[in-house]
């Protein structure tokens, strides 16, 4: 037998927190919208969610990780857009804020998730944002979910070690 296991979508009692980027905010505005919208239509109350805004991309990984490290949170959605052509850094940004990000989700307890827009176009960047492919912000909130009930699985399994070895002791006593 094979013991399958999924993500639920269930937002009830959960404190997420999200880090915003301010850069190419005509975007990321959006994203968040779009996260708020799936975290409050899957049963999280808006007075558990807080909203964490950092100038650019290049600043949301360190603020992840800071977040993930206060537990004071059960999941962190990072936002942000990185546009080619208004940068010459722009491979820097892109790629150091994916690295920084997947560092700060290896690293945390608790799942840290990826929505950061990396478009060579403005107009590319518009379609991710709530038109014509998506609204990569829901996306992201939505991929928290699932990992947070995953983790959560997870996390579970060790509860159930503790209390067959507590049920050991009292046998053996
Ligand atoms: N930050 C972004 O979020 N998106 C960008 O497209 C961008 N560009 O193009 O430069 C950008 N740069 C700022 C960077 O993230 C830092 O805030 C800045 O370098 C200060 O550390």
């Amino acid at each position: 037998m094979v013991w399958i296991h999924e993500g639920q979508l269930n937002g009830e009692g959960l404190k997420p927190a999200i880090v915003v980027s301010r850069f190419n905010s005509f975007i990321t505005g959006r994203l968040l919208d779009g996260a708020l919208d799936c975290l409050e239509r899957h049963g999280v109350l808006s007075e558990d969610i807080d909203v964490f805004w950092v100038p650019g991309a290049w600043e949301i990984a360190p603020m992840a990780m800071k977040l993930a490290e206060s537990e004071a949170f059960d999941l962190v959605l990072c936002l942000g857009a990185v546009i080619r052509g208004e940068t010459p850094h722009f491979e820097y940004v892109s790629a150091e804020s994916a690295k920084g990000v997947s560092l700060a989700a290896l690293e945390a307890e608790i799942p840290v998730i990826y929505g950061i827009v990396t478009a060579d176009t403005v107009d590319q960047a518009i379609d991710r944002a709530g038109t014509k492919a998506g609204n990569k912000g829901f996306d992201a909130a939505m991929t928290g979910l699932e990992m947070v009930s995953l983790y959560d699985t997870v996390y579970g399994f060790g509860d159930e070690e503790e209390e067959d070895d507590e049920d050991e002791e009292t046998q053996e006593d």
